[in-house]
């Protein structure tokens, strides 16, 4: 069963955020899992990603899941359903273009449901389609996603949680040490990072430190 407070520090990462150094993504994944995030997607897309090169593709995604699961934190891969069940992953996270969510629900049966939402109306879909999470974002510019929607700020994150009292909200876009206070005071469970810790593996131990 799904719980909000898996989605308190969730790390996302492919070998496009490390220069495509795949044995630098598996350490800087390492020590993450070392110092507690609770959660990992896989995200192997766009420019310098491996995705399309099938073979060390899904041999990364294999090595990631192995370490995901020696710390026993959940492994989600990112719009790669088919990827997922191959390897038996612990769920997917989609965002509006990557299909019907409700056909996404069925086909993954009782695996953890992520979804990307810009709107009430999305959240409301999401929700109503049987998504455990929504990702709200990007909340500050990011660095991370070349197609990323603008950023919403806080009042976004606020406004959704005002809509969603029950509903687990992580957020995500530019969130760093300093932000992080912040966005946990608008509402969110959680946060979801990608270069703070790709650029600074330190960053999982000094969240900690914040105890938020
Ligand atoms: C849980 N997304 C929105 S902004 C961004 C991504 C990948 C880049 C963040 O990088 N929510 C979840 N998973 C996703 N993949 C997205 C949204 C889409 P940085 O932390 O470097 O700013």
């Amino acid at each position: 069963m799904f719980g909000r407070e898996q989605l308190k520090l969730y790390f996302i990462m492919g070998s496009q955020d490390v220069d495509g150094d795949v044995q630098a993504a598996l350490n800087i994944l390492r020590t993450a899992l070392q110092d507690g995030i609770t959660l990992f997607q896989w995200r192997e897309k766009g420019a310098g990603s491996l995705y399309g090169q099938t073979a060390t593709y899904e041999q990364f995604a294999r090595d990631c899941l192995a370490l995901c699961r020696q710390y026993g934190v959940p492994f989600l891969v990112n719009d790669d359903v088919d990827l997922a069940l191959k390897l038996d992953a612990e769920g997917v996270h989609i965002g509006q273009d990557d299909g019907d969510i409700t056909a996404m629900r069925a086909r993954i049966g009782d695996k953890i449901l992520g979804v990307s939402a810009h709107s009430v109306a999305e959240v409301h879909s999401a929700e109503a389609a049987g998504a455990d999470y929504v990702g709200l974002g990007p909340i500050y510019p990011t660095v991370s996603k070349a197609d990323a929607n603008a950023p919403t700020g806080l009042s976004w994150l606020e406004e959704a949680r005002a809509a969603f009292p029950q509903l687990p909200i992580v957020a995500i876009g530019g969130i760093n040490l300093e932000r992080a206070p912040a966005v946990f005071a608008a509402g969110a469970d959680g946060v979801a990072v990608i270069s703070a810790i790709c650029r600074h593996p330190e960053f999982v131990a000094e969240f900690q430190a914040l105890s938020l």
